[in-house]
């Protein structure tokens, strides 16, 4: 049987947008950990160099785990459309530039739907993924990972969220990602058993790491 290691004390979020900084607080917010971010510290961003969502969520785990000498909790994601072959999948802060444009991301995946004439639902599939990563100082791992499903709506609607939010409607919803808030998005208990990538994810690390 393999043993998880519990999350306590301080903990390090290792990521550098805003968006994901606040769901992992608020996620992290019922267990009583005491987070700060990599912005907070002043870590560096190391480079993405891996194949897999779950490679870069080890990357940025290690690099601020070492950094900073505390347990890390990284999260790598982004959105895989089925019709464009899973892209853009791992380069999905890529595809928004050095700005962070992400209406000129949502703007080309629609762009590439529309010249591969997919406008029914069905032709619009994608799903998010989420890989999580704790990392302590001492070179121990835990990992997640999971996705939730959807499909690409055109025009985006909404404007909470962040990233791909607002074009992505979740299975069985009528409402984007954009056009819910944080709390609906994840989806948890007492309203549902986990919505978004992350906050799936996040169930399972919590059920190894911190119940
Ligand atoms: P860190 O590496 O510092 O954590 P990042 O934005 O570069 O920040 P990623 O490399 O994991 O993170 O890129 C994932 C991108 O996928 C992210 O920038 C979002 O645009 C998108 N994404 C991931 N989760 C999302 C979500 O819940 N809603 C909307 N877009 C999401």
């Amino acid at each position: 049987m393999t043993t998880h290691r519990r999350i306590t004390g301080r903990l390090v979020i290792a990521t550098h947008n805003p968006g994901k900084l606040a769901e992992m607080r608020e996620l992290l917010a019922p267990y009583g950990v005491e987070a700060v971010s990599a912005t907070e510290l002043g870590l560096g961003e190391p480079e993405e160099t891996g194949t897999t969502f779950q490679a870069n969520a080890r990357i940025k785990a290690v690099a601020a785990a070492n950094a900073a000498q505390l347990p890390a909790f990284a999260d790598d994601s982004g959105l895989a459309v089925d019709a464009l072959d899973g892209q853009p999948g791992i380069y999905s802060a890529r595809w928004a530039g050095e700005a962070k444009d992400f209406a000129a991301a949502m703007a080309q995946i629609e762009r590439l739907l529309q010249e591969r004439g997919a406008t029914d639902p069905a032709q619009r599939t994608a799903h998010f993924v989420s890989a999580l990563c704790v990392a302590w100082p001492d070179g121990h791992l835990e990992e997640v990972e999971a996705r939730a499903d959807g499909t690409l709506v055109w025009p985006p609607r909404g404007s909470a969220g962040f990233g791909y939010d607002p074009a992505f409607l979740p299975e069985g919803h009528t409402r984007t990602f954009g056009e819910m808030t944080s709390i609906e998005k994840h989806g948890l208990p007492p309203l549902g058993l986990g919505l978004s990538h992350r906050a799936r994810a996040f169930v399972k690390l919590a059920e190894m790491c911190l119940a």
